[in-house]
């Protein structure tokens, strides 16, 4: 399905007036208003494959209808997403779930649709049916040398795929580790992933990066090889340049101060990229900002500061993704609020009056910090956020038209109520 630019035109002049007033209002409370509108409108999220889908749990899996039933359906979904908020300009791969056969089309689908190929994702952590060997007792940390070169061998793989679509990074995630106390010798689990992901970063083309990315659980229970981001952090110091720590919010301990460790990593010149969600419990992959929207402020409120303390570009020096998969959501529907959710955070982090909480913290004026914070985070930043959909030609309000539209009624239509893509 394709979206006319026209509709897009009819819903924004039906919204107009009602914007303007609300935005006239917002500048009169917001410095700079300008400038943040246009770090806005720069601003690209990307969109997992595997989130295009209705997720499931252990339990069972409720597809809503209309679901992509391949890797050209889901560039379509993700066109839709960028066409609605022109901030969804990127679509990242997992491999296997998603093998392009024919690179060439699908990079020209791809561009038709303005989007560009974010990192791509190896997939050591499930066992392929046409596989040799099993990754039941893990993959690059394995104690059986040909289970390690498998698993080394499919990342290049990965890694090739990625140069023919045009791809500049690969993260790897490893669910590797032990369930039982003794199971594993760490110090050789942690030398085996070492030499194995050395071998995968001298496959790396020289403007490449390589992202490894930390989980402190699941589904290994009692150990994760690369289980927190000092774990992760010693193995990128170790590969080299091109090799950073990757965050996704859903995969520290219970009350992990999150912010902290991106502070850190910036001034390590380590973050590499980002994988958003939101979790009450555990890696639970929720829509961003949809129960701690404090924290994902304050996280950006970091990475605005860490970036800006080096002279960053903030739409280019990180990889920024989403991470979720969605249960009981339209999942198109549930990236648009993912994204709203980044944007607004991001613009209230830029929104913070950075010289008066300098001057706050060098006086150890711990009130007025939490003003000055808190202030930003209540401060309604949405009509700038959809000022800067507006100029970029996306929709005043992305959910409420997917629904006038009848998006997802004109998928099932077109694609039928009982398709599966796949994914989580
Ligand atoms: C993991 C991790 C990875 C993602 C897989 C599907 O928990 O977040 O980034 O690729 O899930
Ligand atoms: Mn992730
Ligand atoms: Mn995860």
């Amino acid at each position: 399905m394709l979206l006319e630019s026209y509709k897009i035109a009819s819903h924004n002049d039906s919204l107009l007036k009602g914007h303007e007033n609300k935005l006239a209002f917002t500048r009169s409370e917001i410095a700079g208003t300008e400038e943040i509108i246009q770090k806005l409108v720069d601003f690209q999220i990307a969109i997992p494959s595997w989130a295009l889908g209705t997720g499931g749990t252990r339990f069972g899996r409720f597809a809503g209808g209309g679901e992509p039933r391949s890797l050209e359906e889901k560039i379509e979904d993700v066109g839709l997403l960028h066409a609605l908020n022109k901030a969804s300009g990127a679509i990242s791969l997992h491999i296997p779930w998603d093998i392009p056969t024919d690179p060439k089309a699908i990079r020209t689908l791809a561009a038709q649709h303005g989007l560009k190929f974010d990192a791509v994702n190896s997939n050591t952590f499930q066992d392929q049916a046409d596989q040799e060997y099993t990754y039941k007792f893990g993959s690059l940390q394995n104690v059986n040398k040909a289970i390690r070169k498998q698993a080394i061998d499919h990342n290049i793989e990965v890694i090739k795929h990625g140069i023919e679509l045009g791809s500049d990074s690969l993260t790897v995630w490893l669910s590797d580790g032990s369930c039982f106390p003794g199971q594993l010798n760490f110090r050789k689990a942690y030398q085996n992933t070492l030499e194995s992901l050395q071998e995968i970063y001298a496959a790396l083309p020289d403007d490449w990066k390589i992202f490894v990315e930390y989980k402190a659980f699941e589904p290994n229970f009692y150990s994760m090889t690369v289980g927190d981001w000092g774990q992760s952090l010693s193995y990128a110091r170790k590969l080299g340049d091109k090799a950073y720590t990757l965050v996704d919010l859903g995969h520290h301990l219970p009350n992990a101060n999150i912010e902290q460790i991106v502070s850190l990593l910036l001034m390590e010149e380590k973050l590499g990229g980002f994988h958003f969600n939101d979790s009450k419990y555990g890696d639970d992959d929720l829509t961003a900002g949809s129960v701690k929207p404090y924290q994902l402020f304050l996280i950006f409120n970091e990475l605005v500061e860490g970036m800006d303390a080096r002279g960053m570009n903030h739409a280019k020096d990180l990889g920024w993704m989403i991470d979720a998969s969605h249960n009981v959501k339209d999942p198109l529907e549930d990236l648009l609020q993912s994204v709203e959710a980044i944007m607004i955070a991001y613009a209230q982090a830029l929104s913070v009056d950075r010289k008066a909480l300098e001057d706050a913290q060098e006086n150890n004026d711990v009130v007025r910090a939490q003003e000055i914070l808190q202030n930003a985070f209540r401060t309604d930043v949405r009509a700038i956020v959809a000022e800067a959909r507006l100029r970029a030609g996306a929709a005043l309000n992305p959910v409420a038209l997917y629904r006038e539209l009848k998006v997802r009624e004109n998928l099932i239509a077109e694609r039928g109520l009982k398709t599966v893509s796949t994914g989580l």
